[in-house]
């Protein structure tokens, strides 16, 4: 096992992958940008190193800083939370060259999937079922138009780079696609310097739901079950739950075998997501795999009782996964709301500051995951996320219940936050029923104009 870990991160993730070290007994070693000297992941490792000013590229994205990090304080592994460098493929040989283990994938499983058009034929080679669209990249218009022709309308072209929503643009017709295409080229070039582009058949109102995967270096590989992550907003996700609603448990066995014959073909190691597009009718489709530890990750230990990021280092240090899918029990229903420093009256602006007041709510199925803390000045410079507020039940209705306690609960005096919208999408009666895809937040907000005050 390793004897100290360096986290390549910041805030609630931070501070989740200290605790999982602190449970195997392995040294933290936490490193900060000049914004974050205040921060609780510093206080909590046992060591801390400034690596740089505020902006994520003279820090957290900044490889030699950590990789000197890590030298000087002789740590061993490196944990990458996610965002950040968790999905660069250059981070992990580069991890590995300087002696150091990544805990994730190995580079070529990130960059495989994070090419997402060779994640696509990758998958529908293993047997996955995927939305009609094209063989890998497209050479021009002439042949995005001849295939959309065949396949028929609508169609969405993507960047074969992106993933996350990014980089997307839907045709309805033969015009647009014409016109969509330069601009999705343009846009993928300009975000990802990688102007390279597919297509596929467009399912209007899809459900998001994705399977959690783990795979050891022995050769086992596993599903966790799913998460529904369909309420989002402009590719945000803000609340997650698992089960499904929607899945039936033969669905949740055929679809996760699936996933799991999917990560089997590329010999998948640690912990990966892959996500599926369901179609009002049930049918689904492989959309993209993530290769790091996702932000929705607690809903799945809360039903599972796994805890996923000490897997994670279990399985990089070269420990079996600690149970066989057989093993694999679900119990209860877990809901994650996402508290983001958001002015969700205005457009979910950012609405950072100093928190004046932070009273965490408690009581019994209640985790608050959150790096905050009364006094605490949320910094401008990265993600609005200030933590998760996950309700565990035996039932969904249950977890639902104990949720609308939990965000009347909830003080955050200072700033503005997500947890009024999160009061208005839970109790909204086609939420409770389980009746969501990903258009619901849109509809949720027109549906219900802000009320002043
Ligand atoms: C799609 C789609 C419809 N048809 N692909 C957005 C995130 C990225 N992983 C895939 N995305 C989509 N791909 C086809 N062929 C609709 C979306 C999509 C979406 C997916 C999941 C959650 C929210 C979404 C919001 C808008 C569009």
């Amino acid at each position: 096992m390793f004897r100290k870990v360096l986290i390549a991160n910041r805030g609630e993730i931070a501070l989740r992958v200290i605790r999982a070290c602190r449970e195997l007994r392995i040294a933290t070693v936490a490193v900060f940008s000049e914004a974050d000297r205040d921060s609780l992941h510093v206080r909590l490792a046992d060591e801390s190193v400034c690596i740089g000013p505020p902006p994520p590229s003279q820090s957290y994205n900044y490889i030699a800083r950590l990789i000197s990090a890590a030298e000087v304080t002789g740590a061993d592994a490196i944990h990458p939370g996610y965002g950040f460098l968790s999905e660069n493929a250059h981070f992990a040989d580069v991890c590995v060259s300087c002696g150091f283990t990544f805990i994730g994938p190995t580079s070529e499983m990130i960059r495989r999937m994070g090419d997402k058009a060779v994640a696509r034929r990758t998958m529908r080679e293993a047997g996955l079922p995927c939305v009609p669209g094209s063989e890998g990249v497209l050479a021009d218009v002439d042949e995005a138009q001849s295939l959309a022709g065949s396949i028929g309308y609508p169609v969405i072209i993507k960047a074969a780079a992106g993933g996350g929503g990014r980089g997307m643009r839907v045709a309805w017709d033969e015009k647009q696609l014409r016109a969509g295409f330069g601009i999705a080229q343009a846009e993928a070039g300009a975000a990802f310097s990688n102007d390279a582009v597919y297509l596929e058949k467009y399912i209007a109102r899809p459900r998001h739901i994705e399977f959690q995967l783990f795979g050891d270096g022995q050769g086992h590989l596993i599903h966790l079950g799913e998460r529904e992550c369909s309420v989002q907003r402009n590719h945000q996700k803000l609340i997650e739950e698992s089960p499904s609603p929607f899945l039936s448990d033969a669905q949740r066995r055929s679809v996760g075998a699936m996933a799991v014959k999917g990560a089997q073909a590329i010999g998948y190691l640690n912990a990966g997501t892959m996500e599926f597009l369901f179609d009002q009718d049930g049918s689904f489709y492989f959309m993209e795999m993530n290769t790091r530890i996702q932000v929705e990750h607690p809903v799945t230990e809360e039903v599972t009782g796994l805890d996923l990021v000490k897997e994670q280092i279990r399985v990089a240090a070269g420990e079996s996964l600690s149970l066989t899918q057989d093993q694999v029990e679900w119990r209860g229903h877990a809901i994650e709301c996402r508290i983001n420093a958001e002015d969700y009256e205005h457009g979910f602006r950012p609405s950072p500051g100093k928190i004046t007041y932070w009273y965490k709510p408690g009581g019994p199925g209640i985790r608050v995951d959150s790096h905050v803390y009364a006094g605490y000045g949320v910094p401008p410079y990265y993600d609005s996320m200030i933590g998760k507020l996950i309700a565990y039940g035996k039932d969904r209705p249950e977890a639902l219940r104990r949720m609308e306690i939990a965000l009347e609960e909830i003080i955050v005096e200072g700033i503005k936050t997500t947890v009024p919208f999160h009061q208005l999408a839970i109790r909204d009666a086609r939420f409770q029923s389980g009746d969501i895809d990903t258009h619901f937040v849109e509809a949720l907000l027109k549906k219900e104009p802000v009320a002043a005050g």
